[in-house]
């Protein structure tokens, strides 16, 4: 690995052209870290709704990209100033910005900083240009991260050390995914034994929730989709009920109202969508129901939610990255793992080269994956 320190490297990526466009896997030259910067040879990235919506939704986001945010890799080389990483170490990717110096990021109850907070930035990094060239053209890096290429350059501050024992192929899911998920149980809700959950919808991350709310100890976990394929590992990792609100009669609300006897504790939105965020808001009790919105919602979509909801003790509120800082998820999700308490190698249900991307997110498009993860 040494050979290739302060050179530029010439790997594969799979690129990002314009918006809605497919990936076209293309060699592309990337430059070494600057100051406060590391090169880092991705292993495994996850393949999130979140790109899924990114493509099918058209964002607005800065083309040409190399898109990708839940990566495991090594550290290929460091930039100027790194203290907390060096060449050699396993780290996972961190798509949310948190520089660490803030007043936000110096609270121990918040995980978005002020700087930048939730936004994946402008696709430079922070001297203004790129370090991907293709074709002799600059392409942006997407949500400080950029994980779909062999190489990637990200800050000092957009990786957390794992080094512990967990296969970089697994672990990649902490990057994203399952930490998304489990922290908005375990942060964002913060569940309490006993409780009655519902979960709409069961991709990765909904079902990184179910299992949230089975360490947190609810008595009732009951996923919501439209997909019944979803139902047998929603089960397996501790779903208690399955519905589909295309098999019923009265609105998902109703029913959930009426089979938990007055409404749920706890609901999570994990699809993104405006009907379903209403729906997960009038499943829950009246009293001191709490209903925490995972999905991304697609940007220029407002939400209609009636407002009798809330002459109600009613909290609805928004969950990114469960939660979590940069410095405290690894430790407590790698204790965890480590004692068992969930099964992160149930989300794997393939793993494809970087050449199959488009194959790759063609399964979660139609619901036949729970996570594919490439492996480089
Ligand atoms: P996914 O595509 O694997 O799962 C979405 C699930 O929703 C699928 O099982 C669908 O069948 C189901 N679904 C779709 N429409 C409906 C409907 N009307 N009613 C019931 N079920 C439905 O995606 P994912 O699990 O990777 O991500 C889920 C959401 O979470 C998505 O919006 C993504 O952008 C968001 C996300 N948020 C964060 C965050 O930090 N807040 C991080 C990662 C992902
Ligand atoms: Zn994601
Ligand atoms: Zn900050």
């Amino acid at each position: 690995m040494s050979s290739t320190i302060g050179k530029v490297i010439k790997c594969q990526a799979a690129i990002t052209w314009g918006p809605g466009e497919p990936f076209s896997i293309e060699e592309v030259e990337v430059g070494p870290p600057q100051a406060k910067e590391l090169r880092l040879k991705i292993v495994a990235t996850g393949l999130c709704g979140t790109e899924l919506k990114i493509l099918q939704d058209l964002y607005p986001l800065p083309y040409p990209i190399i898109l990708g945010h839940e990566g495991a890799g090594i550290v290929e080389s460091v930039g100027e100033g790194v203290t907390s990483v060096k060449t050699g170490d396993r780290v996972i990717t961190l798509f949310l910005y948190q520089c660490g110096e803030c007043a936000f990021c110096l609270n121990s109850e918040s995980n978005l900083c002020l700087k930048r907070g939730p936004s994946s930035g402008s696709g430079l990094m922070d001297d203004g240009s790129s370090r991907f060239t293709c074709k002799g053209k600059p392409i942006h890096h997407f949500s400080n991260t950029s994980t779909f290429t062999e190489y990637t350059v990200v800050r000092e501050t957009s990786v957390a050390k794992i080094d512990v024992a967990i296969p970089l192929e697994k672990a990649c899911l902490f990057s994203c995914g399952f930490s998304t998920g489990y922290g908005a149980v375990l942060n964002t809700a913060k569940v309490k034994p006993g409780s009655v959950c519902a979960v709409f919808g069961l991709g990765g991350v909904g079902m990184s929730v179910i299992m949230g709310c089975k360490v947190a100890g609810a008595s009732r976990i009951i996923g919501v989709d439209i997909n019944k394929d979803k139902f047998a590992k929603a089960r397996e990792l501790g779903a208690t009920d399955c519905i589909s609100p295309q098999d019923l009669e009265k609105p998902i609300q109703e029913v959930l109202f009426d089979m938990t006897n007055g409404g749920v504790d706890y609901s999570f939105e994990v699809i993104g969508k405006a009907d379903t965020v209403a729906a997960a808001l009038a499943s829950c009790n009246i009293n001191s129901g709490v209903t925490v919105i995972v999905g991304v919602i697609s940007p220029g979509v407002q939400l209609t939610l009636n407002g009798r909801l809330f002459f109600s003790g009613r909290t609805m509120k928004g969950s990114v990255f469960g939660g979590w800082k940069r410095n405290e998820f690894v430790p407590r999700l790698a204790s965890d793992y480590m004692k068992k308490k969930f099964n992160l190698d149930s989300l794997i249900t393939d793993t494809l080269p970087l050449e199959k991307i488009n194959e790759g997110f063609e399964l979660l498009r139609t619901g036949k994956t729970i996570r594919c993860v490439l492996l480089l």
